[in-house]
């Protein structure tokens, strides 16, 4: 598999220092990683460990199962998942756990992300996964709802999510 050496050093070092992991980030291609980067950033900003794997509904099935029946037990309280084309990584996550799972369509596909959209957020009654937007706005998006669920029993990271808000508010000027 073709992995660029700054993508798997990246990947390897998303614990924040020996913290065990609470948000688990899976993509169904290393070449996703670049799209999926955000999420794992918005998550490290706000002192969340996270654990970020290469799971491929379809060409890893085995390998996806085993990760995600485990993960509750392993500490994860939350699943990202981000896939393109035919995705449907986060819709079988969800199926197989009863941790939330938060869904982030890639735009790696001749279609832009729109089948990956498609695939993603119209899952049947039941099985629900929170999808966010197409792409790196939807994988940030991601990383920041996952420290949102996690702030509400967590007084620091509900601390450094208010931090962000306020810069966020104060970085926008008042005239362009
Ligand atoms: C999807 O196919 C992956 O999530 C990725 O977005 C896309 C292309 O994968 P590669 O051919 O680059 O491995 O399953």
């Amino acid at each position: 598999m073709a992995v660029r050496k700054t993508s798997r050093r990246r990947a390897a070092s998303s614990h924040v220092g020996n913290r065990a992991a609470r948000v688990a980030i899976l993509m169904g291609s290393a070449s996703d990683w670049d799209v999926m980067k955000p999420a794992a950033d918005a998550l490290a900003e706000r002192g969340v460990a996270t654990d970020v794997r290469v799971i491929s509904a379809h060409r890893t099935p085995a390998r996806h199962h085993a990760y995600v029946t485990a993960a509750e037990e392993r500490g994860i309280e939350v699943i990202i998942a981000g896939a393109g084309a035919a995705a449907h990584l986060a819709g079988v996550t969800a199926a197989l756990t009863l941790l939330p799972v938060l869904g982030v369509p890639i735009d790696s596909s001749p279609l832009q992300g729109l089948d990956s959209l498609l695939a993603t957020v119209q899952m049947p009654g039941g099985i629900p996964v929170g999808t966010l937007a197409i792409g790196k706005s939807g994988a940030k998006n991601a990383g920041l709802l996952a420290a949102a669920i996690i702030a509400r029993k967590d007084p620091s990271v509900r601390a450094a999510l208010a931090r962000f808000r306020a810069r966020q508010t104060a970085a926008v000027p008042e005239r362009p």
